[in-house]
């Protein structure tokens, strides 16, 4: 391949393919896909020579001998953060063709990319983010949903006045990953309705409340007692960063607290494998 020397001015997409003897549509992708960084001009894209040695020396950690730990939650946050659901839904899918599984695909590369995010609700970013998250959690969702007996079913909400809807919607699906039915509510849930749902819930063994504001916290304790005035013996999962510890969980009239949804299903595990309860189930189940 020819080497045009060392260039000492910006580069077009053209040219960067040249110099590395690769098809400039591969070019356009790993910018696509944040993976190269290259800033935007009225006419296409340019990449500087430190943008250029920078990707390189990232590249040549693949070398033999050599792991290369890739950091697919900074790659794909820039792809949320401008609502770019194509190049977002390619990082992911670069991520698990390069052997990172299902499960870390939601809590490490999706979660990761949203947790490195300041904003709250006056923030643009947080929203664009956030809806494009929630897409590609639907898409891993339904790419690896597994039909087939379940182990029991567990129920998961945000409570009323929680509109922080990924931790939920992740934690459902990795529910389901794990053969468990999932009564999955979403958020800003009336302790009313957790309630009505749980009671007609079939080998319900748990329920789960995401809590990521402060404030929501309080919610914990009225869904807490309309659940035991139906499912006394359900134990309830509380986590988020509304909660910070175990002792808050359990002074909210939680069961169990996790720090983050890894803890949760851990938690979740153990439940299940546990012998259930003996009760009448209901006829109809609430299906997941
Ligand atoms: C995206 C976002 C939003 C979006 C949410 C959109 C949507 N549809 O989900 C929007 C823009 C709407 C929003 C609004 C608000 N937000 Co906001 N938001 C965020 C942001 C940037 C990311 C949250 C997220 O999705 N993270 C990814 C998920 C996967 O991670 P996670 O939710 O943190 O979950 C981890 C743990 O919390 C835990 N966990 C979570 N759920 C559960 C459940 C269980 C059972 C267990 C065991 C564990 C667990 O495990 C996960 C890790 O493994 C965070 C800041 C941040 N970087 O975290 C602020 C943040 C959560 N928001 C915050 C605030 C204050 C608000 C607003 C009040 C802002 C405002 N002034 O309007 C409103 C409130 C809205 C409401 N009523 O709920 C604060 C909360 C502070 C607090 N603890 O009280 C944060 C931390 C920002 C901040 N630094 O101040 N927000």
């Amino acid at each position: 391949m020819a080497n045009e020397g060392p260039s000492t001015g910006p580069m077009n997409l053209k040219q960067v393919a040249l110099r590395l003897g690769v098809h400039y549509t591969t070019v356009y992708r790993w910018v696509r896909t944040h993976q190269l960084e290259a800033d935007r001009t009225p006419t296409g894209w340019e990449v500087t020579p430190a943008q250029l040695d920078r990707f390189q020396r990232g590249r040549s950690g693949t070398g033999p001998g050599r792991t290369r730990r890739v950091d697919w939650a900074g790659r794909l946050r820039p792809a949320l953060e401008c609502g770019d659901e194509v190049a977002a839904w390619r990082v992911v899918e670069d991520a698990l063709r390069s052997g990172v599984d299902p499960e870390a695909c939601y809590l490490d590369v999706l979660a990761g990319a949203l947790a490195g995010l300041d904003g709250g609700g006056d923030h643009v970013d947080s929203y664009l983010a956030s809806a494009v998250a929630l897409r590609l959690a639907a898409r891993l969702g339904a790419r690896f949903r597994r039909p087939g007996r379940t182990r029991g079913s567990v129920l998961v909400a945000a409570p009323e006045g929680e509109q922080h809807a990924l931790s939920v919607a992740i934690l459902a699906d990795l529910v389901r990953l794990r053969g468990v039915r999932c009564v999955e509510l979403g958020v800003d849930v009336p302790a009313s309705v957790v309630a009505a749902a749980a009671a007609s819930a079939g080998r319900l063994r748990l329920v789960a409340l995401g809590v990521n504001r402060v404030e929501s916290a309080t919610r914990v304790t009225t869904t807490a007692e309309a659940l035991r005035a139906v499912v006394p013996d359900v134990p309830l999962l509380v986590g988020g960063q509304g909660v910070r510890n175990a002792q808050v969980a359990a002074a909210l009239g939680a069961d169990h607290w996790a720090p983050d949804l890894r803890g949760a299903l851990a938690v979740i595990d153990e439940v299940v494998a546990a012998p259930a309860p003996r009760r009448a189930d209901p006829a109809v189940p609430v299906d997941g």
